[in-house]
């Protein structure tokens, strides 16, 4: 490795509820499991997280159950239990603080370890991490090595189940250019889509585009960092405080939309958004707001405080609609955004 002198673990437990409920129910092991809603999939709810076994068949994230049920009939389904998950998340985290005292919490099942100050290889790390884990709390993980948090976590996913990537100077082009741009943090399906139909699909079709160009279509902040992303520059340091005020979602139209039904699907597919990171983040919002800036660039918001914490998308995007419907109508609009604020902890601290 090199690219200065940063060392930088990203380490991601494998399908995280799904294991935390094998742990309790070791006949479920080897099998396919999908963990998510109340755990009966002719009710209405998303999958949580399947295990590998159910991957296979198809299922993921953030499909219904229902479709989950259809692909893969033969999964054991079971009910989300947060409070559980929320317990095992602390040990892991406690685990990892042992090793760094740069500890950057992604989510309740990941993180990025600066380990630069070490005087151990940052590989020898990585794999006493993974004892640990699999020891203390009989999980396998997926750990990325690189030098920044973005080629880390791009690393972390690239052999899971159970891995360890390490991914050294030299090896961006050869191992991170055939990715999908989606691999890339920051780009969402909206930035894919419209890279898809500038005909950009791997990261290195990205690296090939000029920079000059996709300032041009993605305005020069988030056009500079793709660029930069493309060729694995990332100087982000590692944020060591982590409790999330608001999470939110918003996207700036090709063209100005004047058409309501337009901005009512955008709304929607954020809110889905929003909601994903709210589950994977065991949270659930007890306001919802609206953004929306005008072809003139004036920006207002409209927000609804809600009776209980919500955390599926269509409770938001109902939510979300009940906003739009109290701006006034018919002026073009440039960029939607979603946010989800006073979150409570699912399993602990919240109700
Ligand atoms: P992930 O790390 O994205 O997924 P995972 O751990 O299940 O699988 P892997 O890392 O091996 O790909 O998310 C961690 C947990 O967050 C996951 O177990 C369940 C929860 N989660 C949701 O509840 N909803 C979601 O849409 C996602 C993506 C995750
Ligand atoms: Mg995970």
């Amino acid at each position: 490795m090199d690219e200065g002198r940063r060392r930088i673990l990203h380490v991601d437990l494998d399908a995280f509820f799904a294991q935390v409920e094998m742990l309790r129910r070791p006949a479920l092991r080897g099998q396919p499991v999908v963990i998510g809603g109340v755990g009966d999939p002719t009710r209405r709810g998303v999958v949580s997280t399947a295990s590998y076994e159910a991957r296979r068949a198809g299922v993921r994230s953030g499909m219904p159950l229902r479709t989950a049920a259809r692909l893969c009939p033969e999964a054991v389904f079971l009910p989300v239990d947060f409070a559980a998950y929320r317990a095992m998340s602390a040990r892991f985290k406690a685990i990892l603080r042992e090793f760094s005292e740069v500890v950057e919490e992604g989510g309740i099942d990941e993180a990025f370890l600066d380990v630069s100050s070490s005087a151990r290889a940052p590989e020898e790390i990585a794999r006493e991490i993974r004892r640990r884990v699999r020891a203390d709390l009989g999980l396998t993980c997926s750990v990325g090595v690189a030098w920044n948090k973005l080629l880390a976590k791009i690393a972390s996913d690239m052999e899971k189940p159970d891995g360890l990537t390490v991914i050294r100077a030299g090896d961006v082009e050869a191992r991170v250019w055939p990715l999908g741009v989606r691999k890339l943090l920051g780009v969402g399906p909206k930035t894919e889509e419209r890279l898809h139909a500038m005909g950009v699909r791997t990261i290195g079709d990205l690296a090939r585009v000029p920079p000059g160009a996709l300032a041009g279509e993605f305005g020069p902040a988030h056009g500079a960092y793709l660029a930069r992303a493309a060729r694995g520059v990332d100087n982000s340091p590692l944020v060591t405080e982590w409790e999330p005020k608001s999470m939110s979602r918003e996207t700036t139209f090709e063209h100005d939309v004047a058409d309501r039904d337009v901005v009512r699907a955008t709304l929607r597919e954020l809110a889905e958004d929003v909601a994903a990171s709210l589950r994977k983040a065991g949270y659930r919002a007890r306001n919802v707001t609206v953004k929306l800036r005008y072809a003139d660039f004036e920006t207002h918001t409209r927000g609804t405080t809600l009776p209980a914490g919500v955390d599926s998308g269509e409770a938001i995007a109902e939510a979300a609609l009940r906003c739009l419907a109290r701006f006034p109508g018919a002026r073009d609009v440039r960029l939607v955004g979603v946010r989800a604020g006073r979150l409570e902890p699912l399993g602990g601290g919240g109700p």
